[in-house]
């Protein structure tokens, strides 16, 4: 794992493209530029050179675009070289080879970003980001990559870290002058501030309960009685003819899903067989399927035909219908509403549509995407979302804060409370990968001047 070994591997996925990108990072990386491209001097840096790449042996194996990153100025902090050669996965192989020939090694998984985190180019969260960034499948997991990239995350900390050296410091100061009060009544004093960090570091590490949402995304069940419109709700907001309409009761029997258009996170909607009773054993099979998929669902899509009287829900699925988690979709609004639809769920959020092909209503997939941030289903657009290695560690931090809060009420137990305010700063140290004793003991000299 030493950066004292040149390390090699293809950017790009196997297969066949116009272009492939290989990474060369360590020691030998500007050496093998010059011997492999037959230069006589050693490549410019940051230049894209286009060269002959040629095996040791001399025999040419592509036309390639070189560039030169030197040590300090490169990802990793050491010299890496970018090769980017023609997409064929048997020039990139041969090119490996060759590289491992002249002195290289494979490189292992993510072993690029981890020498750029152990170079101090980037933080833990930033090594973090970059894994994240090149997953998103949304847009909003794009922007919370690219926040986390830029060390929004690693900010935060910092800032927590130095609030909390400052208590510290305060406290260390009363170890070693004893006679002097701590200010524990004090609104502003150290024990309170201990408490108001806490708290911040809790709320921060709620924004973790959206993760999955950010990561693997969202679902959302359209569920109801048979011909109330969801096939024709999952259409809309799929924007798309996936699923069979008709006016014939029971159309859908297995359930079937699509993304949501034009949401900025991913998110998947399931169409589902209606629900009645008294089927068929087919019918009932289905039945117990959109169950499953109401129960596995973030939230619901409750499609009634409004111009009927409600339907008689199975108790089933009356149990699954949360007030948060559910949206009424009181559809058919071409035709006039049956008087009982006033008494059907009225503390549920409804919603009046019409769903008939060209009677779209652009606004229910935006007024869907509101909904699901207001009842923190999603995340909102401004909102960082830390992931649950990150929320561990913080409350971790939280929970020594709140212990070391105890140990300053009477009797008054300094030291204990110093060493559970050092737990917290460890438990921070961990969320950016580093427990920066340095800083701690520049903060308590810079403070106070103890004198000994
Ligand atoms: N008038 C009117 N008819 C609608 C509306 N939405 C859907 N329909 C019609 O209602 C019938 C049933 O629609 P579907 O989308 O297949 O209903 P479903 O809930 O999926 O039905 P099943 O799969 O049988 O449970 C079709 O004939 C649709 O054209 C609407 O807003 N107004
Ligand atoms: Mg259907």
């Amino acid at each position: 794992m030493s950066s004292a070994e040149t390390i090699v591997a293809a950017a790009t996925p196997a297969g066949r493209s116009a272009l492939a990108v290989l990474r060369i990072d360590g020691p030998l990386a500007a050496k093998i530029a010059t011997e492999a491209l037959h230069r006589k001097l050693p490549l410019a840096e940051r230049r894209a050179t286009p060269a002959i790449w040629r095996d040791v042996a001399g025999k040419p194996i592509d036309q390639v675009v070189a560039v030169l990153w030197v040590a300090g100025k490169s990802f990793t902090g050491n010299d890496s070289l970018e090769i980017t050669c023609h997409g064929n996965p048997l020039l990139v192989r041969r090119l490996t080879e060759d590289c491992l020939a002249r002195g290289g090694r494979m490189a292992e998984p993510g072993e690029f970003t981890r020498r750029a985190f152990l170079a101090g180019r980037m933080d833990l969260t930033q090594a973090e980001a970059v894994a994240d960034l090149i997953h998103a499948s949304s847009e909003r997991a794009l922007v919370s990559a690219r926040r986390m990239l830029a060390g929004e995350v690693g900010q935060k900390i910092a800032h927590w870290t130095d609030r909390l050296l400052q208590v510290l410091a305060e406290l260390e100061a009363h170890i070693d002058f004893p006679e002097e009060d701590l200010p524990v009544e004090d609104p502003t004093g150290p024990a309170s501030r201990l408490v108001q960090i806490a708290s911040e570091l809790n709320g921060y590490a709620r924004t973790a309960r959206h993760d999955s949402a950010l990561r693997d995304g969202l679902r959302v069940a359209v569920v109801g009685a048979p011909n109330a419109g969801k096939s024709s709700l999952l259409n809309f907001l799929a924007g798309a003819d996936r699923a069979l309409v008709s006016a014939e009761p029971g159309t859908t029997r297995d359930y079937l899903e699509a993304p949501i258009a034009g949401l900025p996170l991913h998110v998947t909607a399931v169409d589902t067989a209606g629900l009645r009773g008294g089927g068929t054993a087919l019918e009932n099979a289905g039945m117990l399927r959109s169950l499953e998929q109401a129960r596995a669902a973030h939230f619901l899509l409750l499609v009634v035909d409004a111009s009927v009287k409600p339907p008689a829900l199975p108790p089933e699925l009356i149990t699954l219908l949360d007030i948060k988690r559910t949206l009424v979709i009181a559809n058919k609004s071409d035709l006039p509403e049956a008087a009982e639809q006033q008494d059907f769920l009225p503390e549920f959020t409804k919603l009046r549509t019409c769903l008939l092909p060209g009677e779209d209503d652009e606004t229910l997939r935006a007024r869907l995407g509101a909904l699901l941030i207001e009842r923190e289903v999603a995340p909102g657009a401004e909102d960082l979302v830390v992931s649950v290695r990150h929320a561990d560690a913080l409350h971790r931090a939280a929970e020594a804060l709140i212990l070391a809060h105890g140990h300053l009420k009477a009797p008054i137990q300094t030291e204990l409370a110093a060493a559970r305010g050092r737990e917290a700063l460890e438990a921070l140290g961990e969320v950016v990968g580093r427990i920066d004793n340095e800083r701690m003991l520049d903060k308590l000299f810079a403070s106070f001047c103890i004198g000994k």
